[in-house]
Order: structure tokens, then sequence, then C-alpha cells
């Protein structure tokens, strides 16, 4: 008897014991929904002063899922168990629903205010009513209406007084979606978070509660869409064995306003129709993706529609058949079109039967297009003309096509940026492409109201992001590119947000309130996207990546059979100097561009010089801004990027007082590798680049570590994302 007492005791000991210790590790698999309890006694009193019951209205999926949040959210921030129960009149209450089931003794008060909500956007307002506060917060729809809920609960998460709250928000965009590149063995192209989230073998009877989170997670931004597959498409997910999967995802994620599309393998018809033709013209090709797609709608009734990479990369698309990309993509349009879907097409097209500047190619071949697309076809641009680089001008489609809705393409996974070990801040990128002036409509015509619709005055608007997440516990890989997701779906909501400000509210919600923290943390952040452009591509340097996995320099790399898939295709490297000549001596690239645009790119002297060799094959001995020569320019801006890095280092090394221990040492192990190849990168690409300069390096540059050959000799097959 005391023997087995004792036991239970040594148990009782080791369950406590591991309790205080997973209640203090934090793997980051909460994301920035962490809901601490809140540090600030005062702040907390008032948040419970204000917030002492929940009231209701309305009985979808959506408002319960919103309910479920407010206890979760609110029993972490207090640090008490909070249940919503219905009998809270009298006291201090929080009210949420929908205009339509709002009670009218609120909705009276709000006339206004509901006036002004778009889309699914929501109001916060606090009114006082026979003596007691109540904040309410409604919108037009149930989803506006979560949209709302985590609203508040990111205003208290980051500290802010919601005395008088008063917040009127409307999304900007109408499509915010995540694009998958997931495969169905669930590899990712391009991932480098561990495998995809979607369990296939599994789906649809086992439901992985990362599904519900995932949902939570976008919801939470303002995300509404998910591409689940690959551009690079495969057409079994068409097939009634993946259907069935694909609508138990689309039913966990419906409560939170998020909607699942897929991606449309071109030559379906024939891979799984047993048609011979995917010919967009065909009447048996036409009347197979109506019905296909009218057996999706059966089942998920909101489907979103398709997304299409045609006539790309060797994926199959309307030009097999001597059609064009208006052929095919109308003819999808009209296959969705009676269920209120919508059709993405992909404007990233380039040839190798093209001789032509690949930069201009998807310009060239879109643009006489503007106006044939029918209404529910966004033309999917990506940010820049050539493919996800550190930097890159904005494309010039954007504002070109008055006609045509281009919805944005950005990437969030970090295929050009150092995977996911580089600490690489994204909506400082998001932000420059957006706020670049297309001078389409003159000066202040930005990319932002090119995507917003509001330039050309759009009925349908989009941002597409290529997601960074994967199945590692963390998400994305690296605890600080969760806040490229964040970011991506901040801005998504409204293009015009500043990354700064984002970057404060990702900070104080995923680590700390602490101003010691968030300030040094911040600028560090908003940092790293120009740090890492100058340890990979300063000066407009582009494409230089090591071939086929994108891991590591290749500037040397000059084999491959497509010429445009050639690095020194693109920097054009020689005893003259390095760049590629966009400019009308060139390959008249810039000729696609506004007047203004393009006389600025034109001239040597007013292209800003983080673009000049994107644009110009530049001497050498070129004197830069700062009196340096571009040789030596350049190779001390490659040494300011390991600099930097060095920087964060230490910078992180005196923050371990407000991060918790394992957060705080995986950061630290990414930030030392990153170092390690960021020296990689300026090593590698000086002694490279050094061939033809034929000059030494300046003072202030390390020497390299290893030889120009030994750097050519690293190899990479099983480098992660392919
Ligand atoms: C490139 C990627 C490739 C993608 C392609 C695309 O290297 O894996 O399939 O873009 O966007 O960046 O279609």
């Amino acid at each position: 008897m005391i023997l087995f007492s004792k036991k239970v005791f040594s148990l009782l000991y080791i369950l406590i014991f591991i309790l205080s210790f997973t209640s203090h590790a934090n793997d980051g698999y909460n994301l920035w929904l962490q809901y601490k309890k809140v540090e600030n006694k005062q702040l907390l009193k008032n948040y419970m002063a204000s917030i002492q019951g929940v009231e209701s209205s309305g009985d979808s999926k959506t408002i319960s899922v919103a309910k479920q949040e407010l206890e979760k959210g609110f029993s972490g921030l207090f640090g008490n168990v909070f249940q919503i129960d219905d009998n809270n009149s009298g006291k201090n209450t929080l009210i949420i629903g929908s205009e339509a089931n709002l009670d009218v003794k609120y909705s009276k008060y709000l006339k206004n205010e509901l006036s002004k909500i778009e889309r699914d956007g929501f109001i916060i307002k606090q009114l006082k009513i026979e003596g007691n506060t109540k904040i309410i917060i409604t919108a037009k729809t149930d989803v506006g209406v979560l949209y709302g809920v985590f609203r508040l609960l990111r205003e208290i998460q980051s500290y802010k007084s919601i005395e008088n709250i008063n917040i009127i928000d409307s999304p900007k965009v109408d499509v915010r979606i995540l694009n998958h590149w997931d495969n169905l063995d669930r590899t990712v192209e391009r991932g480098y978070a561990g495998f995809s989230l979607w369990d296939w073998h599994r789906l649809p009877d086992y439901i992985d509660s990362r599904y519900v989170d995932y949902a939570r997670a976008n919801a939470s931004i303002g995300i509404n869409g998910t591409v689940l597959t690959n551009v690079n498409a495969n057409a079994l997910i068409l097939t009634p064995h993946y259907l069935e999967k694909v609508k138990a995802l689309a039913d966990v994620f419906r409560p939170y306003g998020l909607k699942v599309y897929l991606t449309a393998r071109f030559s379906a018809p024939i891979e799984i129709g047993g048609l011979e033709t995917a010919d967009p013209l065909n009447t048996e090709v036409i009347q197979w993706w109506k019905d296909k797609t009218a057996e999706i709608y059966k089942s998920i009734p909101d489907f979103g529609g398709y997304l299409v990479k045609a006539n790309s990369e060797g994926q199959p698309g309307p030009q097999n058949y001597e059609r064009n990309h208006v052929d095919g993509a109308n003819m999808l349009a009209d296959a969705v079109a009676p269920f209120g879907g919508i059709v993405m097409w992909r404007a990233f097209v380039y040839s190798e039967h093209d001789p032509t500047d690949r930069a201009k190619q998807a310009y060239s071949e879109f643009v006489p297009y503007d106006g044939q697309f029918k209404d529910n076809i966004l033309i999917q641009v990506k940010n820049g003309a050539i493919d996800f680089q550190p930097r890159e001008p904005f494309h010039p489609m954007f504002g070109a096509m008055p006609k045509t809705p281009l919805m944005m393409e950005f990437q969030i996974t970090q295929e050009y940026l150092g995977f996911s070990t580089h600490l690489v801040y994204l909506p400082k990128l998001y932000e420059e492409v957006f706020e670049a002036d297309t001078y389409r409509e003159g000066k202040g015509s930005t990319v932002a109201k090119v995507i917003d619709g509001s330039l050309h005055n759009k009925k349908i608007t989009g941002v597409a992001g290529v997601t960074n997440i994967g199945n590692d516990r963390n998400w994305t890989g690296h605890h600080f590119l969760q806040a490229n997701w964040y970011g991506f779906g901040r801005l998504a909501w409204n293009p015009h947000l500043k990354s700064k400000d984002i970057a404060e509210e990702w900070i104080r919600q995923t680590f700390s309130n602490d101003e010691n923290f968030i300030n040094p943390i911040k600028k560090m952040m908003i940092q790293s996207r120009e740090t890492v452009v100058k340890y990979m591509n300063p000066y407009g340097l582009h494409h230089i990546f090591d071939t086929g996995h994108h891991y590591g320099p290749g500037p040397w790399v000059g084999n491959l059979p497509r010429p445009e898939w050639n690095p020194t295709y693109y920097h054009k490297a020689d005893e003259f100097g390095v760049g590629f000549n966009r400019t009308k001596t060139g390959s008249n690239a810039t000729a696609q561009y506004a007047p203004e645009v393009a006389k600025m790119y034109d001239d040597i002297l007013t292209t800003p010089e983080k673009d000049l060799l994107w644009f110009h094959h530049v001497s050498w001995n070129h004197k830069l801004k700062n009196e340096q020569t571009l040789w030596n320019g350049m190779a001390l801006k490659y040494q300011e990027g390991v600099d930097e890095v060095e920087d964060m280092i230490s910078l992180w090394n005196s923050m371990e007082q407000y991060v918790d221990p394992q957060r705080f040492k995986e950061v630290k192990m990414m930030l030392n590798i990153q170092y390690k190849e960021a020296k990689w990168w300026r090593d590698a690409c000086l002694l490279y680049f050094q061939q033809f300069s034929k000059q030494d390096l300046p003072n202030g540059v390390e020497k390299p570590s290893k030889t120009l050959e030994e750097f050519q000799s690293l190899r990479f097959p099983f480098a992660p994302g392919r």
C-alpha cells in the first residue's frame, strides 16, 4: 500500500514537472495567436472590466468559431477560464453579430458606420447604454464579424487601450489568397518548411487539427482563399477520389471564410477525361470542363475556382492547339461562371524559342489581349518581370492593361532569398512594389492602386502569395518567417499599409510588448530585406543563383540548354563591365513602362542605383554616387551585407531575456547559418566577378575563405524544395 502511493506520488511529481516545463516551452506553433496573459496589471484590469461577458447573435458556424476564438483568446489573455454564457444583461459586455442579426437597440446607433463598410469589413465600437459600456462588433457578413473578433484580440494582445474603441476597417482587395505549390505526394515545390500540410492519404476521414489552426491563422489576418495544389498541376486532383478529400478540407475551412481553389491542368480532359484533345474550342472539351466544374460545385458549393499555369515552363495550354491565352482562360471562365467562380490565369510565361529578353515576354504576350478576357478572370502577375528576385523593378504589366483585372503574385516562400534559414522580412519588399509608381495615369499611379482596382475602376481585385508553410512544427521553418505570412495577409487586406507598422503588430503578438525588444527587433526586420540584397544581388544583379535548386550562388553557370536559365544570361559580365542593357540601346525592355518611367531607366544617371545592373551594362570603373567605382562599391556592398548579418546576431544575443528559451535558441542557430551563407555569397560572387574586373578587393572587404574552383565544385543534389 505504502509502495503504491509512493509510486503514485512520484508519477504525479513527474507529471507536474513535465507540465511546468511544457508551459514554458514555446515551439512557435501558436504563431501570432499566442494569447499570453496580459502582464500590465492596470491594462488587464481595464480589459476585464470592459469585457465581463459576451452576447452573440446569429447561429452560423462562423459565429460559433468566433465565440470559440473569444473564449480561447480571453482565457489566455485574462489568465482565467472565460466562458460565454448568454446571461449577461446589465454588465459591460461585448456584443457580436452581423448587421442582420444584431439587436436594433445596438444597430440603431451604428447606421453611419454600417454604411461605410465594404466587403467583409467590420466595425468595433464602444457604446454607452444605460450606464453600461457595450463593445459592439458587427459587419455585413458573419465572416466580417469573425474578422472583427480577431481584430479586437489583436488590440488586446498588443496592449492597446480599448476604451472608446472605434474601428471601421474593410479589405481593399477581394481575393486574398495563398498559393500552395504542394504536390499530391506531399512534397512542396520551393517549400522549405517540411512537407505539405495536406495529408492526402488520410483525408477525408482523418482531419488533422492543424487544418483548423491553419484556417484560424488565415482568418486572423483576413486571408479568404487558398489554392491547395501546385501550379505545375496534376490532373488527378480533379478525380472523384481526390475531390472527396478537397471537400473535407473545404468543410473545415468554410466557417473561417476561407474558400478552396484548385490548379487546373490544361490537359486534364485527356489525362483523366479520356478525350483526345484539350483544345479549348473543341465542344467535347468545353463540355468536359463544364461537367467537371459542376461536379466540384455539387460537393463544394462555395468552391472558389481555378488557378492556371498554361504554356509556361513546359505546362500544357491552349497554344498546344494553336489557340491563345484568351481562348483557354475564357473557356474555363465560362465553366465556373454559373457558380460564381473565378479563374486566375498566370502571366508567368517565357519561351526558349523567343529570342527577346525574357523580361519582356509576358508583357508582349498579354498586353495585346487587354479587354478580351471574361469578367470573372484575373490575370495573375508576379511582382517583377523575371522571377521573385531579392529585388526587381515592378512588372511593366501593372497599369498597362486598364481593361483587365491584374492580380499580384508575391512569393512568400524564399526560393531566391536563402530558403527558410535566412531571416528576411518580406513585407518590406511587398511595400516597395506596391509603392512603385507606374505613371500610367500620371504621377501617383502606384502599383497598389492598380491592384486595389482604384486606378482603373476594376470590378474584381486580388493578391496571391506563394506560401512558405509546411508541416514543420512552427509552420514556416524559421520563427521570424511567420511574419511574412502575417505581413502578406495584412498587405493583401490593404496594400497601402506600412511594413514597419505590420512588423510591430506582429512582434507584439508573437513575442513581446516590451519596447526594449520591439524597437530594435523591428529595426532589424525592416533592414533585413536590404541586407539580403546586399549579400546576394547588390545594385540590381539578379538570377545568379545556382542552378535548379537555387540554393547558394552560381553566377558562373552558363551551360544550360535554355539560354534564359543561365545566370550568365542575366549578369553579362565581361572585361568592360557587368549588367543587362535593357535600355533603348539594348533589349529596350524599358519601353514597356510608361514614358516617365522608361525615361528614368534609360538614363544611367537617373536609374536608381538599386536597379542599376538590371537596366544597364556598366563599366567596372563607373563612378557611383558615393564616389566609389562600381567594382569597389559592389565588393563593399557584399561586405556590408555580411556585416549586417553579424549585427543581427549580436542584437539577437542581447535579447535573450525577452524570449522563451526554445525560440531564442532556434532563431540563434538560424542566424548563424545565415551568416555562414552570407559569407559564401560574398566570397563566391566576388571571386567570380573579379575574373572580369581584374581588380583587387578594396580595403575593408575580407579575403575569401576558399578558391573560386572550390565554390564552383559544390553540389547540392538534395537541396529542399524540388
Ligand atoms: C519559378 C520556380 C518554379 C515555378 C515557377 C512558376 O522556380 O519552381 O514552377 O516559378 O512560378 O520561380 O511557375
